[in-house]
């Protein structure tokens, strides 16, 4: 398995005005890219191991304990970053629709409940981390927030997320979290979300 660093297919100012691209140039070649090398660099002790990362993430006891933080924290940065990533485009006020909107009506109440929820996890996230929505076990949409790089891959399948380390907005908000919060709602590619709800499902 080969591990490197995605190339995204957009430019780093794609996303300006929401997020800039000296942010999207330095958390993409440089702090994502540290990750791949942390994570490469541990793996390469147990040449023998050969579980593909999302394994190792939804179940850490797979990995060998002599690296099994270096995968949960490199590993987890890599995973979330590469899925990141992909979420991302300015998307003109698009909002989701279909089943996905249905299931969030279902399981949130409204699209402005489910953004609260979701607002509330990503600035209420002590610390660095990470706010998500997922696909739980039980078949509900579920907002939660975890610390430093871990996933919730253990409670379902992830179909949105945003990065709250403050590598993710310090350049263009500083302290300003919940404006970079607010902020992330113009850079919410739907549809792909869309996919990932029905790959879920
Ligand atoms: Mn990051």
């Amino acid at each position: 398995m080969k591990y490197v660093l995605p190339k995204l297919d957009y430019a780093y100012d794609a996303l300006e005005p929401f997020i800039d691209a000296r942010t999207m140039e330095l958390h993409h070649s440089k702090h994502h890219q540290t990750y791949v090398n942390n994570f490469v660099a541990a793996i390469e002790k147990h040449p023998e191991l050969k579980v593909p990362l999302e394994e190792m993430l939804t179940d850490p006891t797979l990995i060998p304990e002599d690296i099994r933080q270096a995968v949960i924290n490199n590993g987890g940065g890599h995973y979330n970053h590469s899925l990141f990533w992909t979420l991302l485009k300015v998307n003109h006020g698009q909002t989701p629709k279909g089943e996905l909107l249905a299931a969030i009506n279902r399981d949130f109440g409204s699209f402005d409940e489910f953004k609260v929820k979701f607002e509330n996890a990503a600035k209420g996230q002590f610390g660095s981390g990470w706010a998500w929505l997922i696909l739980n076990k039980e078949g509900k949409l579920q907002v939660l927030g975890t610390g430093n790089q871990n996933t919730p891959l253990h409670l379902g399948r992830p179909l949105l997320l945003i990065d709250v380390w403050e590598h993710a907005y310090y350049l263009q908000y500083q302290n300003r979290r919940p404006d970079y919060v607010s902020a992330f709602w113009h850079v919410i590619n739907w549809d792909k979300v869309e996919e990932l709800f029905k790959k879920a499902k």
